[in-house]
């Protein structure tokens, strides 16, 4: 109902705009007092007894997107994106967390397997931190990658709304690089901002269609009688790209310098498939969700598609000066949903930026050079087909529907292939906590390149995948799809270590809300 009412008023302010020449307001006359400014503040590190120690407050900011976005955002310390963790190989690390919201939340280390107390998902667990207390997170360092950290109490509202920020475990013989650069892609609803809509109350449940229309696979499902797609109603709704906080023009420009040797971490943080294009020069994709990958090449003309909750690392030669353009787009909504994030030389400040078109889509199949993985012999078999519910209102795995939901149970030390079929219209980025997995196949075809190991997946319509996992780290372990509408609207399995208690004590007066 929430929603139908929503949908009027984006409706009733469209009518608006038509009507009205400029679709902004001018916030730079309006006083916001002491929030207004910008404030970016430091992650408190304190390195103490040999530990890493951060001190993160959740907490509402004002946040500007650019001269004339300004919204409040959940913060981890006041800025979009939470301020980089970045810390040393075999690092004892502690997060304390403050949670100064009015609402409930928990912070979950998205990919790093850490230990299952330590994985932040209300009610699975522990209970999601109250307004005004703490809660310490405490990990051992020991898988280098890009990881990052995100808000998983309600997550289609409080990551939507700014809870996300990277974490980066550097290996200790990381390469010499000129240039490290994150590049942190999400979208935003000027709409739903400048209508004064607060997230926060925004019932996101009939909202879940999100993914439609890629290559003709229709737009989705029509809305009652409104006659608009699940689909049309996020393209209307999501209409600013935001790179690392930002929307166009405020998007930071990288600077470099010709012979740089540069690495570019990019993660999709949103919720829509995107599409990433190098222009001017040759890459190597180097990491998937963090992991290295096994001899990678030079590639030109190929744009990366990454879902929600993916990282790709790329390394570039600096060898082209100029001005340079990364294109980044949402595969459904290209013309609303699109930034170009600044590469610039010195000595190109003034110039415009140049963008490429690619000829083909980055393959992670076929990449790279193959290597022998020391994994043993498969000893369970599961399935895991993505289908949807009521006339595609709602979305199942194996037919179930969190919180009644499919278990795989398994042993450790268990090798577990889980077969993924994909019989929706929409994009499944998969996601599984505590481990990671390796892609054996796609569509039946084995992988050929470098071995691929992920923590997602992005398993597009009518596409079928076999991974496997190793069971070696105990506990009760979400697997769910990270589009976050379609998890809050079911799409949430567990796998559960047979004879596996968690050691916190479930608070009944806790709204604990995983999805
Ligand atoms: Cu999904």
């Amino acid at each position: 109902m929430i929603y139908k009412v929503l949908f009027t008023a984006v409706l009733v302010f469209i009518f608006g705009l038509t009507a009205c020449s400029n679709n902004t307001v001018n916030h730079s006359t309006m006083d916001h007092g002491e929030d207004q400014k910008e404030t970016v503040e430091e992650v408190a590190v304190d390195v103490s007894e040999g530990k890493k120690v951060f001190n993160i407050e959740v907490k509402e900011s004002h946040w500007m997107l650019n001269d004339e976005l300004i919204f409040d955002a959940w913060t981890y310390n006041g800025t979009l994106p939470g301020q980089e963790i970045r810390v040393q190989e075999g690092d004892e690390v502690v997060l304390n967390v403050k949670n100064s919201l009015s609402v409930p939340t928990a912070l979950h280390l998205h990919g790093f397997p850490v230990p299952n107390e330590m994985d932040g998902v209300p009610g699975i667990t522990q209970n999601a931190i109250m307004p005004g207390e703490e809660f310490t997170y405490e990990y051992t360092a020991d898988v280098p990658g890009t990881y990052w950290y995100h808000s998983h109490q309600n997550g289609a509202v409080q990551v939507d709304q700014g809870l996300y920020g990277v974490f980066i475990v550097e290996p200790n013989d990381q390469p010499e690089y000129n240039v490290d650069e994150l590049i942190v892609i999400d979208e935003w609803s000027s709409m739903m901002a400048e209508m004064g809509i607060d997230h926060q109350n925004m019932d996101h449940s009939g909202m879940h269609g999100g993914h439609g229309g890629h290559g003709g696979h229709g737009v989705g499902h029509t809305m009652g009688n409104d006659g608009i797609s699940h689909s049309e109603m996020m393209n209307m709704m999501y209409d600013t790209m935001v790179i690392n906080g930002k929307a166009t023009p405020a998007i930071a420009p990288v600077e470099v310098k010709e012979g740089d040797l540069m690495k570019l971490r990019f993660l999709n943080a949103g919720l829509f498939t995107q599409v990433i294009s190098i222009p001017g020069h040759s890459f190597k994709v180097t990491h998937y969700d963090g992991q290295e990958v096994n001899e990678p090449e030079w590639i030109s003309e190929q744009a990366i598609r990454i879902a929600p909750a993916e990282r790709y690392e790329i390394e570039i030669e600096l060898n082209h000066p100029g001005a340079w353009g990364i294109e980044v787009f949402a595969e459904q909504n290209p013309s609303n949903l699109h930034a170009l994030v600044p590469i610039v030389y010195s000595g190109f400040e003034n110039t415009e930026l140049e963008s490429s078109t690619f000829s083909s889509y980055f393959d992670f199949t076929n990449y790279g050079s193959p290597i022998e993985l020391s994994i043993g012999e498969i000893t369970k078999k599961y399935e895991m087909m993505l289908g949807s519910k009521d006339g595609g209102e709602t979305f199942t795995i194996n037919g179930k529907q969190f919180p009644n939901h499919e278990v795989y149970e398994v042993e450790e030390g268990d090798v577990v292939k889980f077969t993924i079929i994909n019989d929706t219209e929409v994009d499944h980025p998969m996601h599984m906590h505590g481990e990671f997995f390796y892609v054996l196949s796609k569509n039946g075809q084995l992988v050929k390149g470098s071995a691929i190991k992920k923590d997602t997946l992005n398993v597009r319509p009518d596409e079928s995948y076999e991974i496997v996992f190793e069971a070696k780290n105990p506990g009760i372990w979400m697997f769910h799809c990270h589009e976050f509408h379609h998890a809050n609207n079911g799409m949430v399995a567990e796998v559960i270590y047979k004879g596996f208690e968690p050691i916190f004590e479930l608070d009944p007066n806790v709204p604990n809300q995983p999805e």
